[in-house]
């Protein structure tokens, strides 16, 4: 039987319903943490190994079950502390405090949050070669 796998990546948010929905419809589902490369705030994958006719009722219920948000992204885009990226070195182990333009920046983001629309879920779905349960 030809089956696909598919990857869904919804806000937290989201994911008791969504999970509520999947099963209540008889397909098995996996949840896993998962985090946003962009806003680095927690998010939630859903793994769903299908039969190809099935894909599009399975679309159709995460479309049902997930929202559109606005989400803020971090102030600070640089996970070492500072607004420009630093070069490591193996002498200065911790990075040097924000510089004055660099603290400018971050007042004026802190004063003007700029915020994204995230979708309601980033879906991918993929040719399955083999499904089996052991
Ligand atoms: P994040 O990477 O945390 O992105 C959250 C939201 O931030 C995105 O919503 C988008 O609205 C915005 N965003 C992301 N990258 C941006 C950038 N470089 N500049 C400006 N805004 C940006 P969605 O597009 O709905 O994505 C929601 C989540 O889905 C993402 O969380 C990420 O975990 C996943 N995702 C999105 N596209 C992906 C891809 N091509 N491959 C793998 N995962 C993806």
């Amino acid at each position: 039987m030809a089956m696909k796998l598919i990857l869904a990546i919804v806000q937290n948010e989201d994911a008791d319903d969504l999970i509520e929905g999947l099963t209540a419809a008889h397909y098995g589902a996996t949840r896993l943490a998962s985090t946003g490369g962009f806003l680095r705030q927690g998010n939630t994958t859903i793994i769903v190994g299908v039969p190809d006719e099935a894909v599009q009722n399975v679309l159709n219920i995460i479309s049902q079950h997930s929202q559109s948000r606005r989400q803020q992204p971090p102030i600070n885009p640089f996970p070492d502390g500072t607004l420009l990226p630093r070069k490591k070195s193996a002498f200065a182990p911790k990075p040097p405090p924000p510089n004055p333009i660099e603290q400018v920046i971050a007042q004026s983001l802190a004063a003007n949050p700029v915020e994204v629309q995230t979708g309601r879920a980033t879906v991918f779905v993929l040719e399955l070669d083999h499904f089996e349960r052991i």
